[in-house]
C-alpha cells in the first residue's frame, strides 16, 4: 500500500526533526514514507522520489530542512500535491531556513510551520487529508482533545500543590469549566455564505489590500468564499461568532497583522487547515514569526509575507489532493505565470 505522506529531509543530520513528525504520525496512526535527498547535493533525487512519489499516490510531502532549505521549494516544483516545509534551525535560529522556505513566489507556496515543528507539520498533514478522509480528521479531532486535557491537568498537578502565602486560585476552578465548549452565536455571525468552501477572515481594514489578492485568485480557481473583515481583540465576541458560523468551511485563512491575532484565534477555533497571511503594517514591521512559530498542537500553514495569491494556491492545491479537475486549472495558472 503506497502511503498517503512522503517525508523527505535533506539531510540525515535532520533526523531529529524527522522523529518528531514520525511519532506524531504514529500517533495518529496515518502511513509515511521517509527519504533523504538534497536539493543542492542530489537535485536528481529529489526530482525522481517526488515524481514517483505523486504516480504513486502520496498526496501530501514534508520537506525537512536547514540552512539555505530549497528542498521543500524544489519538491513543490515536481508535484501538484501541497507541500509543507519545515526549518531546522542549524544556524542563525533556523530563520535562515524559515526564509527559505516561506518567501516562496507566486504561484508555488509552501505550507510553512514553525522552526523545527515536524509535529505541527504531520498534524498539518493530516488536516489536509482529513478534508476527504474522515477517519483522519476524527484522529486530528481526538488529538486537539488530547492537547486540551495537558492544559488542564497541569492545573491540577502543576499549579494546585504550588503553596505560597499570596497565592489564591479557589475562587475559579478549571476543572469545572467545559472547555471544548465554546458560546457562539453560529445564526447571526454575519456570514453571507455559510457554505462557502474558504472562509477569510481579516484582521483589520487596512490588510484587505493583501484578501482581495486571495478573493481574485479563488474566483479564477472556482473556489468558494466567504470574507469578513474583524478583529479577534477590538471584537472577540463577533469573531468567534463568525468562525462558528461558518463551521461548514473547509480551509480558513486568516490575513493579519499586529502579532497575527487572526491566525492565532483561528485555530483554536477549527480543527480544519488553518492557511496564515502574514502582513506589514505600515512602519514596515512583518508579523512572519508571530505567524508561523505556532506550539506544538496548533499548526497555521504560512506563506509568505502580503503573499495572498499564494494562500489561495495553497487552498487550490490542498483541494486538487482528489480533485483533477483542480490539478488541471492550478496548472494552467502555473503555465501562464512562467510565460509572462
Ligand atoms: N541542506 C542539505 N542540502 C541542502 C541543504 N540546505 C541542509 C540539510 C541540513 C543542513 O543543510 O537539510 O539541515 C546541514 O546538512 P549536513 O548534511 O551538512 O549536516
Amino acid at each position: 500500500m503506497t502511503p498517503k505522506i512522503m517525508i523527505i529531509l535533506g539531510s540525515g543530520s535532520d533526523i531529529s526533526i524527522a522523529n518528531k513528525a514520525m511519532d506524531m504520525l504514529d500517533k495518529l496512526e496515518i502511513p509515511y514514507s521517509l527519504k533523504i535527498a538534497s536539493a543542492h547535493r542530489t537535485p536528481n533525487l529529489v526530482r525522481e522520489i517526488v515524481t514517483k512519489g505523486t504516480e504513486a499516490g502520496i498526496e501530501v510531502f514534508i520537506g525537512i530542512a536547514g540552512l539555505a532549505a530549497h528542498l521543500p521549494g524544489s519538491i513543490a516544483a515536481y508535484t501538484p500535491r501541497p507541500v509543507i516545509g519545515v526549518p531546522v534551525d542549524v544556524k542563525t535560529g533556523g530563520i535562515d531556513a524559515l526564509q527559505s522556505i516561506i518567501q516562496m513566489p507566486y504561484p508555488s507556496p509552501i505550507a510553512t510551520v514553525g522552526i523545527d515543528r515536524g509535529d505541527n507539520a504531520a498534524i498539518l498533514a493530516a488536516q489536509f487529508i482529513g478534508l476527504h478522509d474522515d477517519e483522519i480528521h476524527q484522529k486530528v479531532l481526538k488529538l486537539r482533545k488530547d492537547y486540551a486535557q495537558k492544559v488542564i491537568e497541569s492545573n491540577e498537578n502543576l499549579v494546585q500543590p504550588i503553596n505560597r502565602p499570596f497565592i489564591r486560585n479557589d475562587f475559579i476552578k478549571v476543572k469545572d469549566i467545559e472547555i471544548n465548549k465554546v458560546q457562539a452565536d453560529e445564526e447571526n455571525g454575519g456570514c453571507k455564505n455559510k457554505d462557502a468552501e474558504v472562509a477569510i477572515i481579516v484582521g483589520r481594514q487596512n490588510d484587505v489590500l493583501t484578501a482581495k489578492k486571495i478573493t481574485k485568485l479563488l474566483d479564477r480557481l472556482k473556489i468558494t468564499y466567504d470574507m469578513k473583515v474583524v478583529c479577534p481583540i477590538r471584537s472577540n465576541k463577533k469573531f468567534i461568532d463568525y468562525v462558528k458560523s461558518m463551521k461548514n468551511a473547509k480551509v480558513f485563512i486568516g490575513v493579519s497583522s499586529n502579532c497575527s491575532q487572526v491566525t492565532g484565534g483561528l485555530v483554536g477555533l477549527t480543527a480544519r487547515p488553518v492557511i496564515g497571511v502574514p502582513c506589514t503594517n505600515e512602519n514596515g514591521d512583518d508579523y512572519m514569526l508571530t505567524a508561523v512559530n505556532m506550539p506544538p498542537g496548533v499548526p497555521v500553514a504560512t506563506v509568505g509575507i502580503n503573499n495572498g495569491k499564494n494562500a489561495a494556491v495553497l487552498a487550490g492545491e490542498i483541494f486538487s489532493i482528489r480533485n483533477p479537475e483542480m490539478v488541471d486549472i492550478l496548472e494552467k495558472l502555473k503555465d501562464k505565470k512562467i510565460s509572462l
